[in-house]
């Protein structure tokens, strides 16, 4: 062997492990909650590890139908973040993969529960119930009662003053529609839900846009997660937040690890790392309120307590189903959302 070849050879040797090493030291991260968090996840990542983060911010439901997009030739390595339902429907469609944390003894009953639903596939990362919000100077200027209960924003005096997500974007308005149909059964519950639309102004993509537009006075009432319009009060704004008198859904905000992932390594280690109590506890120092997977995890005060809240025995499983999903927003989108308003 020539001594120009062996040259060229090591040479070689060395720029494929460079390329190698500086792949592993990356991770791709699709982020479900809220872009705050979701940055301030990526810096203590990549602080801590070194590991540099691509991270992009979607809602839960744009999210699903990306890995679903990209299965073919997966971009992602994580998906944190995000109502359940849709991880639960990624794990059953195949477009992530099983995975057991040494972590998993730290965390509470219902964060097992969701990864137990999945057959490890996912895992709960935070909790949160849904309710609304509304703008408390915006109802007083309208003249409009206090809104209690989920059966009062089908009055008529509420034409215009709601807004929610659209639950094929977003996991909060999926929570909500599942919700409704658990609490009233499906043909009340449609009922219900065509009578809101014709008071809805604006059907937005992210699941916490309501809320923050009810806070800037550009609705009056926002349906969104109670932790969501909790935020909106801490950063100043006249927002009231409500527990429906009725009863009403949660979610377990999930991750998984998306199946073809170029950084497996990386993406374990992320997955580790965010389900521990040190990560979990600095959610508050962004004003995110869901409550910690983590049971050595400290919630703000201005978590909503979730013992004090009528919630409902919310089915994951069958919620979270592909065909349920599927069939429910399909006939949201043709039943309710077509309507006139
Ligand atoms: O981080 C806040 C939060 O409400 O956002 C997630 C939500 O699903 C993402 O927004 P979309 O409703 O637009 O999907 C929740 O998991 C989380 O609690």
């Amino acid at each position: 062997m020539n001594k120009t070849y062996v040259r060229l050879a090591a040479t070689a040797v060395m720029l494929v492990s460079a390329a190698t090493s500086a792949y592993a030291d990356s991770l791709t991260l699709y982020c479900a909650a809220e872009e705050a968090w979701c940055q301030q996840i990526k810096t203590t990542f990549e602080e801590k590890t070194g590991i540099t983060v691509d991270m992009t911010r979607k809602s839960s439901g744009e999210t699903y139908a990306q890995l679903r997009a990209e299965a073919g030739n997966p971009k992602g390595d994580v998906w944190w973040g995000g109502t359940g339902d849709p991880h639960l429907q990624a794990a059953e469609e195949g477009l992530t993969v099983e995975y057991t944390s040494p972590m998993r003894g730290e965390l509470h009953d219902w964060a097992i529960k969701q990864a137990q639903a999945a057959n490890n596939k996912t895992i709960g990362v935070y909790s949160g119930a849904l309710g609304f919000g509304y703008n408390k100077d915006l109802l007083a200027k309208s003249n409009l009662p206090e809104p209690k209960c989920w059966a009062d924003l089908t009055k008529p005096e509420y034409k215009g003053h709601i807004q929610m997500a659209n639950p094929n974007s977003s996991g909060t308005a999926y929570t909500m529609l599942a919700t409704i149909v658990q609490l009233m059964g499906e043909e009340k519950g449609f009922e219900y839900l065509k009578a809101l639309h014709a008071n809805i102004n604006q059907y937005t993509k992210s699941g916490s846009a309501p809320i923050k537009a009810a806070g800037l006075g550009e609705t009056t009432i926002g349906i969104v997660f109670m932790h969501d319009a909790v935020t909106q009060t801490a950063a100043g704004f006249p927002i009231v937040t409500v527990a429906p008198c009725e009863g009403t859904g949660y979610e377990i905000g999930s991750m998984s690890l998306i199946k073809g992932a170029r950084n497996p390594e990386a993406a374990r280690q992320f997955y580790d790392w965010a389900l521990t109590a040190e990560m979990q506890s600095k959610a508050k120092d962004v004003k995110s309120f869901q409550l910690p997977s983590n049971k050595n995890a400290t919630a703000s005060d201005l978590s909503p307590d979730l013992s004090t809240i009528k919630l409902i025995d919310y089915d994951f499983k069958k919620y979270g189903s592909s065909a349920e999903r599927k069939r429910l927003l399909q006939k949201w989108d043709t039943e309710v959302s077509t309507l006139p308003q």
